[in-house]
């Protein structure tokens, strides 16, 4: 077997939090209350929770202690300084609008500077964005390259902007119908895919060409920071804090949840070198979060966040994330789980697809496969297929290319130990996946369905 790189976490720990495994009887009947979406499970009856790595995070004791000194002003506070300083320090935007997480700061970007009707292109849809970007009048066209719906595809940067692609969209469509391009670096619904700084930067020219605006989701931008200097010729070996900078500089705004890079539990910002746009979405702010110098979190919330902003940065963090990822990845490669490639920056993607090739679209593979890994091994994962897609303006399903489970590793929380076990078990149950079944909808909300959508078990399909 291939050796697996191992990278001692940079850290200790001080503080625990007990969790248990239920017993498997008690997992199948929470299950069931849960309606087979593992959204609606508790907490409690989660022993790995690999739901997600935004708002997850352990904080680090410089954080906490920065808590204490929290300035709970309604307007003006010295935290919000605080704030406004590290993201000018660390990202090189002049102007900093807060807002209690990242929705917030894509409410406001899009409701500044969409005209109903308009365009936005992008590297691949992600939830909360493409619902922001409909609500206020727009219309998602997604140019991201090809090989990013390919999830045995081994190309280095996945998340990349097709710029032909690009560049025909705004001839067919004209430049004045286009609100801005929206670069997530990476690509979250592509398993975590990068975004090379050349094709940033060659992105950003062509829209300055056509007069574009071009926008980047920076939640996890670090991620991607790091996977540039690890894959990327000319930074090879480069800080990711300067990496990160050229990356901002190369955007006009840049639209974050900072639940994810920056090791907070709650927070966002919107942030830009544009005077006007932050003049807008301050106005909007006080509608839609709260004063412009808080933006819907605490004086303590925004010194925690000043705080992870440096912490970030700093290489050693940042490569033991990654390491743990790709760990995890190597460990289910093992398994013979079959999972995208390359490894992403906060989660490993397993293929739902080719886990449970007996079943088809409609039977919902990964949101199946999340059930089923949470029933028989109690970790927690979340479906990235066709469920989170939703639907289209006529009201059919969308059916992405790509039909995964994400399992999501939150930041300084779990030890090698655990990804151990989680590789072990699924690995078990890709042994006798043949006996899965799909599953149907019950109940179908009508906005981001996946979040409280319910389900019920197809009949076991008996293989020929
Ligand atoms: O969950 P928010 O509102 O802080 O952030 C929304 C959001 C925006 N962009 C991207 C790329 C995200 O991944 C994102 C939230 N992601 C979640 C919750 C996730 O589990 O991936």
């Amino acid at each position: 077997m291939q050796e697996i790189p191992l990278v001692p976490e940079p850290y200790k720990i001080k503080m625990i939090e007990p969790i248990s495994l239920l017993p498997e009887a008690q997992r199948k009947a929470r299950l069931k209350d849960a309606g087979w979406n593992t959204f609606l499970l508790n907490s409690r009856d989660v022993y790995i929770d690999l739901l997600t790595d935004s708002g997850t995070n352990a904080m680090s004791d410089a954080q906490w202690a920065a808590m204490m000194v929290g300035d709970e002003a309604y307007a003006g506070s010295r935290s919000f300084e605080r704030l406004e300083a590290s993201i000018r320090d660390v990202y090189g935007f002049q102007f900093v609008v807060p807002t209690h997480q990242g929705r917030g700061a894509e409410h406001l970007l899009s409701k500044s500077w969409i005209t109903p009707g308009q365009y936005v292109a992008g590297n691949m849809y992600f939830t909360t964005t493409r619902a922001h970007i409909e609500l206020a009048g727009g219309i998602f066209e997604d140019v991201i390259v090809d090989e990013a719906h390919d999830p045995r595809d081994e190309a280095p940067f996945k998340g990349n902007v097709d710029l032909k692609k690009l560049e025909a969209f705004i001839q067919r469509v004209g430049a004045k119908n286009v609100a801005y391009v929206a670069v997530g670096c990476p690509v979250n619904m592509a398993g975590g895919q990068p975004v090379s700084l050349e094709n940033l930067r060659k992105t950003s020219e062509l829209c300055r060409r056509h007069g574009v605006r071009v926008v980047m989701d920076g939640a996890r931008a670090v991620e991607n920071a790091a996977m540039i200097r690890a894959r990327e010729k000319a930074y090879l070996g480069k800080p990711v804090a300067v990496i990160l900078r050229e990356m901002c500089a190369l955007v006009d705004a840049i639209a974050v949840s900072a639940k994810k890079d920056a090791y907070v539990n709650i927070g966002g910002f919107l942030a830009t070198h544009d005077a006007e746009l932050c003049e807008k979405a301050q106005n909007l702010c006080v509608l839609f979060e709260g004063l412009h110098t808080y933006g819907g979190l605490a004086g303590r919330d925004l010194e925690a966040l000043a705080v992870g902003i440096r912490e970030m940065v700093q290489d050693e963090w940042i490569e033991h994330r990654l390491a743990q990822v790709a760990y995890l990845g190597a460990r289910l490669e093992a398994e013979r789980v079959p999972v995208v490639k390359p490894f992403g920056g906060h989660a490993v993607f397993v293929d739902a697809n080719a886990f449970l090739p007996h079943l088809g679209p409609e039977e919902l593979p990964a949101q199946a496969l999340a059930a089923w890994i949470y029933e028989a091994t109690g970790v927690r994962a979340m479906e990235r297929g066709v469920v989170s897609a939703g639907r289209d303006a006529k009201g059919g399903n969308r059916h992405p290319e790509l039909e995964l489970v994400r399992l999501t590793l939150p930041r300084r929380v779990y030890t090698q130990t655990h990804l151990d076990y989680v590789a072990r078990e699924i690995g078990a149950l890709h042994r006798r996946r043949a006996s899965l079944p799909g599953l149907r909808f019950v109940k179908e909300p009508k906005h981001l369905r996946f979040f409280q959508a319910r389900f019920e078990p197809l009949p076991i399909k008996i293989a020929a």
